[in-house]
């Protein structure tokens, strides 16, 4: 079945609109400023949209884009209303964001294409990993999925803990080791008590540790190498997560990880309680790396699947005139 018919139920919707309350609004006041005491889109409003997008965290290369489409539309249809505006901004950010094939995902009840599916999370401290992992042992458990973790950020013993308590609540399996042991030991054991047991998905938390590209090189490379021992094609998936509420800060996040280790796909956290929402939008273009989660809440239910449609909707609707 596919996700829009399972996953983006109303509550999703909802959960969806008021985590991005605080961005909507404050792009939604940019836009009608943007828009103001015009009826028709000239460069002016184009070059105001601009500024409003920019200044939204969609970032300059991708705002840019944006507009270069829209100036596209106006162009062609000759007369465009400001009224129209809206619905164009719309279809032409939600159109940029397919060509990268953003928010293609799967049901967490669909078969996985291996056994186990071997996930690392990666990403700097305080981002939302251990969080975003016990999210989705939530939701894969719920799936019927049996889950393993790994606790393999062994720096602080805290960590270990937070990711107990994950497993406790979601009824996944948590392997690991004292504080201060080798990460890539326990990925190794995470990975064979896996195998062993017969489980859908292992997740492999790791500490983020950013203080130069080398030594995260080669700390994740080890503890990719040490799995390949158990699943020689594992990780099947490399998770880089963001916290959106770090707006342009994410981005060089991104852009560091990128060049340490082969990312595969992105979650960004926190996009609650900010008005910096607009950077999915530019991260989900800018990396060409798809965008598959994002958090919108501490709570379990509130990290959702990442849907470009769904997405674009709640961010920038609802504004449909400036006059
Ligand atoms: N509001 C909000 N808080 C979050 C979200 N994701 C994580 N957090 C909080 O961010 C803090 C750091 O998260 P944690 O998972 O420990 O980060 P880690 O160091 O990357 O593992 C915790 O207090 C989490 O509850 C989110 O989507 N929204
Ligand atoms: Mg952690």
């Amino acid at each position: 079945m596919s996700i829009f018919g399972k996953i983006f139920s109303r509550e999703n919707k909802q959960t969806l609109d008021q985590g991005l309350e605080k961005s909507k609004q404050s792009v939604f006041s940019k836009i009608t400023h943007a828009i103001a005491g015009k009826s028709k889109v000239d460069d002016e409003v184009l070059d105001n949209l601009e500024e409003a997008l920019i200044t939204s965290d969609v970032g300059v290369e991708t705002t840019l884009r944006i507009i270069e489409r829209i100036q596209k539309r106006v162009e062609r249809d000759k007369y465009v209303g400001t009224d129209e505006l809206n619905s164009i901004l719309r279809q032409e950010t939600a159109s940029l964001l397919a060509e990268n094939n953003a928010g293609d995902v799967l049901d967490f009840a669909d078969p996985l294409p291996q056994k186990p599916y071997v996930v690392m999370v990666v990403g700097v401290n305080g981002v939302g990993k251990t969080t975003t992992i016990g999210k989705l042992a939530h939701l894969y458990t719920q799936a019927g999925k049996k889950v393993f973790l790994g606790a393999a950020d062994t720096f602080r013993a805290a960590a270990v803990e937070q990711l107990s308590i994950w497993g406790e609540r979601t009824g996944a399996t948590v392997v690991k080791q004292q504080m201060g042991s080798d990460p890539a030991s326990v990925a190794y054991d995470t990975i064979s008590s896996a195998v062993a047991n017969n489980a859908d998905v292992v997740l492999i938390d790791t500490a983020g540790r950013l203080h130069n590209k080398v030594s995260l090189m080669n700390e994740l490379t080890k503890i990719k190498k040490v799995m390949q021992k158990v699943v020689p094609d594992a990780p099947h998936d490399v998770m880089l997560v963001l916290d959106g509420s770090t707006g342009q800060n994410a981005f060089e996040q991104a852009k560091q990880f990128t060049k340490a280790t082969q990312v595969t796909s992105l979650a960004v956290t926190k996009l609650d309680g900010t008005a910096k929402g607009g950077v999915v939008i530019g991260i989900s273009d800018q990396f060409k790396i798809p965008v598959r989660y994002i958090g919108l809440g501490e709570q379990a239910e509130q990290l959702q699947v990442f849907n470009r449609d769904e997405f674009v909707d709640s961010l920038l609707g609802g504004v449909t005139s400036g006059r």
